[in-house]
């Protein structure tokens, strides 16, 4: 299987995350994707090549102007305000308040512009999302082009981000990106399946009232788990998109035996929607000792993952998402590509 990487996506290396009240590095980190790297040259999975550049037409499809804009220029603004650490939201327009005017401080946009305070944007966070997209545009075109699976090693990651906000380490939705730009090169009907441990709140809200896209999630209960404002299973899309969202919530503590059987009413979906292109938001995160989720996969597990994606018999385009238990990510990631591809 050919994989899509590009050192650009390193150019992001936040110094905090806000977590458990305190400043800590990022889970969410460049060696994430070297440890995936290194696991496909490892078992040599296939060629690994840098990816076409895309510009911004195919993020304008899925995000709005003036959030890319932001992002764009949102280190800059925040350093000519002589703030010393990283751009971090602190007020946000909630309930009580008003979100029809966007503010001009830099403190204000990013208010109006994030999902949540855990994700900092630094110097090369612009530089590295834009990276990130652009695997996930090569490898879906390589998988359009061939109707060959192809690995996107995406970082950051992107599921969180919606049309207008970031979050949840995510900047750029690109499985979404991906998605809209297979429709718009001619396919039918996309199926994105998230096996992130966390619901892809961004991927969920960019296609709820469109039923040209499937939106089915394995995740960790709102209720319990983040992004905790959205995944309940009652969320199943909107006018035109009713019944094109599937959710679905589990207990922290789920092992494979119920998450695979989700999993396969997922991909029964997947397959009577008549989806001609499948797109996975590939997080690692439900592994069992992942430091920030609560799932019980094991790794022998993802290799079963992968063997049933593999059962669909689509046209098939993997991104990787979130996943954080440093030395087992790449072991995890490449164990979904080998049982894929032992399947087919
Ligand atoms: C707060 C941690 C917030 C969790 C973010 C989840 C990121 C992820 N310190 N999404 O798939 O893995
Ligand atoms: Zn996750």
């Amino acid at each position: 299987m050919l994989t899509f990487h590009s050192d650009d996506t390193g150019l992001r290396r936040a110094r905090t995350e806000l977590d458990g009240g305190e400043l800590v590095t990022p889970y969410e980190c460049p060696e994430r994707v070297e440890l995936v790297l290194g696991r496909v040259r490892e078992v040599g999975l296939g060629e690994v090549r840098a990816p076409e550049t895309f510009g911004l037409e195919p993020v304008l499809a899925v995000h709005d102007r003036g959030y890319v804009d932001f992002l764009a220029t949102c280190w800059d603004d925040w350093q000519a305000e002589g703030k010393r650490g990283e751009a971090i939201a602190w007020m946000w327009p909630t309930r009580t308040l008003r979100d029809d005017r966007i503010p001009e401080h830099i403190d204000g946009r990013l208010g109006h512009y994030a999902m949540s305070a855990d994700t900092a944007i630094c110097e090369g966070t612009f530089e590295a999302a834009m990276a990130s997209k652009d695997i996930a545009l090569s490898a879906v075109s390589h998988t359009l082009a061939s109707g060959e699976p192809c690995f996107g090693l995406c970082r950051p990651p992107g599921h969180h981000a919606a049309s207008d906000q970031f979050g949840g380490y995510c900047f750029f939705n690109n499985a979404a990106i991906a998605a809209q730009h297979a429709l718009d090169r001619g396919v039918g009907r996309v199926a994105v399946l998230d096996v992130d441990f966390h619901h892809g709140n961004g991927t969920q809200q960019i296609f709820y009232e469109r039923d040209d896209v499937l939106f089915a999630s394995l995740h960790g209960d709102p209720r319990t788990c983040f992004p905790y404002f959205l995944g309940h299973a009652d969320e199943t899309g909107r006018g035109r998109g009713e019944g094109f969202n599937v959710n679905y919530p589990m207990a922290p503590g789920t092992a494979f035996d119920a998450w695979s059987r989700a999993l396969d009413d997922a991909l029964a979906r997947i397959r009577e929607a008549g989806c001609e292109l499948l797109v996975v938001s590939l997080g690692v995160d439900a592994f069992e000792h992942d430091p920030i989720s609560a799932f019980k996969l094991t790794s022998d597990d993802f290799t079963a993952l992968g063997r049933r994606l593999a059962g669909l018999g689509l046209p098939t385009t993997f991104l990787l998402e979130g996943g954080y238990a440093v030395e087992e990510i790449g072991i995890n990631a490449v164990n979904v590509l080998t049982g894929f591809e032992a399947a087919c």
